[in-house]
């Protein structure tokens, strides 16, 4: 006889009395044969078996395992999840299987805050792979995620594969145990069960198919996984942009007149993914000028960043964005902005910029010897930031992986400026460090480079070395997660 409680014993017999349970030659996910074959789905059917699986599964977790939330993987785990949810009182999280392709794309649902622990709920695992595509939003988002509890482990690896993610699975029965219950109450013949079992001996470990591997590097996500992530549109573009360029060089082009600008930026632009400008320097500014940059722009396809640092209150910078002589919002996909004044800054740009789907950059850090922008501050840019993600991008960094709670949603996008070739400095007290050093060991993901282009014998030639360093770096950081 089992060892199985009558209420297991119970949902096993009911399950294969709606048929959940098939015998035959199924090919699952994971591209193998079974004689087996399970489908929970039916279950939205009967909604007592669905409250007493929903309720004996949540027994199934130890009570010295914390959670604060609930989400359950899509889609057969939902109406479980659900259920779970209300009769415990605990909130729950959707994932998205298809993040959307426009702004306000979102890959979870539901509330939540960075640091809280998500408990996983799903029907059935083999190899794993579908709870670590579900953790895997759910980590970049800021949320813990270590516990998964599952009906049925059909004990192909799932446990292991999950383990070695920092995921422990708790099951309430395995496949062999579920025949075997089957076989005692005589619902299977002898050699079924025997096929079943060696089956599962022949299969032990069904590996996670390597691109669900890459999706669950979560600190190593690549920009194309990142461009999903982003809320905004500029933001998903820039990564967009960085992917298929292959590129992650912006191009400060602080150079002596708009003339110079625009010519530079036709040399340079295909090595870019950004171009940053500061117009108030340029003393042939013309009202045209934004439509010849953009047009430039659109030809060699890198986005536009105003460096303007805006400071002020929400009220002044709504005009400074708009109107002036700059008109800067009609033509740069990107401005930053200091947070010494607080939240409002946001919110007044945001005004302006978020109807015509721009982003903005916090100055979190500064490259410059003896800034105050350190410690509470750039904490402070990371809250602001989360709490504005439909249209902060991504922040201006210097030391990024050394932030605390690093590393930082990969939603955002690092900036970093002082680059050039050797460390060092200029008279002023600008610091550089090497694009190696600041997208490898500092985090960042894009390289600001000014002078060590624009003064460069030959601009073109500097800026595709500078893209090449960059870009190895970027890679090398990926491989090395
Ligand atoms: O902290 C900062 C922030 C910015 S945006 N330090 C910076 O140097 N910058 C800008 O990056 C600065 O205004 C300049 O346009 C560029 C660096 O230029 P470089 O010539 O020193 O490479």
């Amino acid at each position: 006889m089992s060892s199985f409680p009558p209420s297991m014993e119970s949902l096993i017999l009911q399950l294969h009395e709606i048929s959940a349970v098939k015998f035959g030659n199924f090919k699952l996910k994971s591209g193998i044969s079974s004689p087996i074959y399970i489908d929970l789905r039916l279950i939205v059917s009967y909604p007592s078996l669905l409250r007493q699986i929903s309720q004996t599964l949540i027994s199934a977790v130890p009570s010295s395992t914390p959670y604060d939330l609930l989400c359950g993987v899509p889609y057969t785990a939902l109406p479980i999840a659900t259920c779970i949810s209300t009769s415990r009182d605990v909130p729950m999280l959707m994932r998205r299987k298809e993040v959307k392709d426009y702004g306000t794309a979102k890959a979870i649902e539901g509330d939540f805050t960075p640091g809280q622990v998500c408990l996983i709920i799903e029907d059935l695992v083999t190899s794993g792979a579908s709870v670590l595509e579900t953790a895997a939003p759910l980590r970049a988002a800021g949320l813990k995620v270590c516990d998964a509890v599952v009906l049925i482990d059909r004990e192909q690896g799932g446990r292991e594969n999950l383990e070695e993610n920092g995921i422990r699975l708790h099951a309430l029965f395995r496949l062999s145990e579920m025949v075997r219950v089957l076989k005692e109450k005589g619902k299977v013949a002898e050699e079924t069960v025997a096929a079943v079992l060696r089956f599962l001996e022949e299969n032990r470990r069904v590996a996670v198919p390597k691109v669900e591997k890459e999706k669950v590097r979560v600190k190593g996500l690549g920009f194309e996984e990142r461009a999903k992530l982003s809320k905004n549109p500029t933001g998903k573009k820039l990564f967009e942009v960085m992917e298929k360029k292959k590129t992650n060089l912006c191009l400060a082009a602080d150079v002596a007149t708009a003339k110079e600008l625009l010519d530079i930026a036709e040399k340079v632009g295909p090595e870019i993914c950004l171009l940053k400008t500061h117009v108030d320097i340029l003393p042939d500014f013309t009202p045209d000028f934004g439509s010849k940059l953009r047009s430039i722009a659109e030809r060699h396809n890198f986005l536009i960043f105003e460096d303007r640092k805006f400071a002020d209150i929400g009220n002044t910078v709504t005009m400074q964005y708009e109107g002036g002589i700059f008109h800067i919002l009609d033509w740069a996909d990107i401005v930053n902005a200091h947070i010494i004044s607080g939240p409002g800054i946001v919110d007044g740009l945001k005004l302006k910029g978020l109807p015509r789907g721009r982003g903005l950059l916090l100055l979190a850090e500064m490259s410059s010897a003896g800034n105050l922008a350190k410690g509470d501050y750039t904490a402070a840019a990371v809250k602001i930031a989360e709490d504005h993600s439909d249209f902060v991008i991504g922040f201006i960094s210097v030391n990024p992986a050394s932030w605390p709670g690093a590393p930082v949603n990969p939603a955002f996008i690092q900036a970093t400026p002082g680059v050039q070739m050797v460390t060092g400095g200029d008279a002023l007290g600008q610091q550089y460090n090497t694009p190696k050093s600041v997208i490898y060991d500092r985090g960042s993901d894009i390289i600001v480079v000014g002078r060590g282009i624009i003064k460069a014998a030959n601009p073109a030639e500097a800026a595709h070395e500078y893209r090449l360093q960059g870009w190895n770096a970027y890679l090398a950081k990926c491989s090395s997660n």
